[in-house]
């Protein structure tokens, strides 16, 4: 592969919490890679530069209220973010588009995630919508096995939408199909999608784990922890509407009844320590219907428990 893969964060005056920017991925030296994802794979032309493409550039911009310096003590972690150990983040900037070749993006999107995973380090990556994280879910087959652990209100098992195979729709259909991908948790379902029975029966002939929201109010994070397998590898999909309106105002598809900050923390904190937490996203901000930039603020604060649970976890010892 010769093009170009990344260039720097498209409108964004700095990297996410002014890490170092890695712009030649053959060179990258890190432990964790934050990689933006802007473009999906959409359903009519008004989408090809949808709002949630902006979710990037919003996310870094309000990275710098969510630290007043890497030795301030973060109460979500009980410490500083490194803890005193020599951690490695840059920002590798976001995957360009090419609007003579609409699937460009996502061929460049897995080879940036094969490179990242490739070279030791856990990809962390801010969507763009829901289809983004399909190269994603490709290029985890240099890693063998792996379970897949969904946050959203909606099933995502679309197969297609007016011929549409990798839109925001069916990310977790598209995962379902690739050999790598073991179990699915499916956690914060509620109210309506996309999603019709025949889905809901494809996803649980699959084997898929249903989690509704309820669910996790009723029962707690933890007993959904418990059915996640210990030991192997997981990767996290976090759809921006998984989570209440009221935590993340600015997505497309607000249901109320969402899973609340400290229990995807704690779902966070619990697949970094169970086993080996290979990386995650965050998708689907709308930044132009955020309020005081507290979607965009949240999805920082859950990657920065990710960063320092990982820490804590010895993963970069
Ligand atoms: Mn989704």
């Amino acid at each position: 592969m010769t093009e170009t893969l990344i260039v720097e964060p498209r409108h964004s005056p700095h990297s996410f919490l002014r890490f170092p920017l890695c712009t030649d991925l053959d060179r990258l030296e890190a432990d964790i890679a934050i990689l933006g994802l802007p473009y999906g794979d959409p359903y009519g032309i008004d989408e090809v530069t949808n709002d949630q493409t902006n979710a990037p550039t919003a996310v870094r911009r309000q990275s710098l209220r969510l630290s007043y310096g890497l030795d301030h003590w973060d109460f979500d972690l009980g410490g500083p973010l490194f803890d005193g150990r020599k951690v490695r983040v840059v920002d590798c900037g976001d995957v360009p588009a090419d609007p003579g070749d609409m699937t460009a993006h996502y061929r460049r999107a897995e080879a940036a995630a094969r490179k990242i995973l490739g070279r030791g380090a856990l990809p962390v990556v801010i969507g763009g919508d829901h289809g983004v994280p399909i190269p994603v879910f490709r290029a985890l087959e240099v890693l063998g096995p792996v379970t897949l652990v969904h946050v959203d209100a909606h099933l995502d098992w679309r197969d297609e939408r007016g011929g549409v195979r990798e839109g925001y729709s069916s990310p977790i259909r598209r995962a379902s199909e690739l050999a790598h991908i073991g179990e699915i948790f499916q956690i914060g379902l509620r109210g309506q999608g996309s999603a019709r029975t025949r889905e809901v029966e494809d996803a649980l002939a699959y084997g898929a784990q249903l989690v509704t929201a309820y669910e996790v109010h009723t029962a707690g994070m933890a007993a959904v922890l418990a059915r996640i397998p210990d030991g192997g590898r997981t990767y996290l999909t976090i759809d921006a509407d998984g989570l209440d309106p009221a935590v993340m105002p600015a997505v497309a598809g607000p249901v109320a009844g969402g899973l609340l900050f400290h229990q995807v923390r704690e779902l966070i904190h619990g697949l970094v320590t169970k086993g080996r937490l290979v990386g995650m996203d965050i998708v689907e901000i709308t930044p132009k219907r955020d309020l005081n930039g507290i979607s965009s603020l949240t999805a920082g604060q859950l990657i920065l428990n990710y960063i320092g649970a990982a820490t804590r976890a010895g993963y970069f010892d």
